[in-house]
């Protein structure tokens, strides 16, 4: 008896989406964070895989939840500072703002942004970019400096 041609790619596709470690849902700040930050690119399973963004990004622990690393609690600082002025701002944008400010939360003399470029966490100082600050600067802004992180166009 042979099977039916689709059977085998769709047990395959089954399988490889179960074999991907924690493969339940992110949280939502973070699936809006990825593609704002270019972690997805060239990952088609990004949105199943937490190691494309560790919880670390923005907590002290691997599973998330309180307490905040200092990215964190500058991205919650952003958003009170938004509430207290009236504004409604969408996380997309609270995460540009702080990003286009040049703020290093973690002290480790990398602004967050080039961080983000790096792919270094911008909330632990003892996550550091590989090269030194005036040759990772000079990508960055070849790159597009922090405009590239701009929120995407909300759909209509
Ligand atoms: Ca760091």
């Amino acid at each position: 008896m042979t099977r039916p041609a689709w059977v085998l790619p769709g047990t395959l596709a089954a399988l490889v989406v179960l074999s991907v470690p924690v493969a339940s849902a992110m949280p939502r700040y973070r699936l809006q964070a990825i593609p704002q930050l270019h972690y997805d690119r060239g990952n088609a399973l990004w949105e199943l895989d937490r190691r494309v963004m560790a919880c670390t990004f923005c907590h002290v622990n691997d599973s998330g939840g309180a307490p905040w690393n200092p990215f964190g609690q500058a991205l919650q600082a952003a958003f009170r500072q938004d509430a207290a002025a009236g504004g409604k701002a969408r996380f997309p944008d609270v995460l540009y703002a702080v990003l286009r400010s040049g703020d290093d939360a973690d002290g480790d003399g990398y602004p967050d942004a080039l961080e983000v470029y790096a792919r270094t966490l911008p909330g632990d100082p003892h996550s550091v970019p590989d090269r030194p600050l005036p040759e990772l600067r000079a990508a960055f802004d070849a790159a597009g400096g922090a405009a590239q992180y701009a929120p995407p166009t909300p759909k209509r």
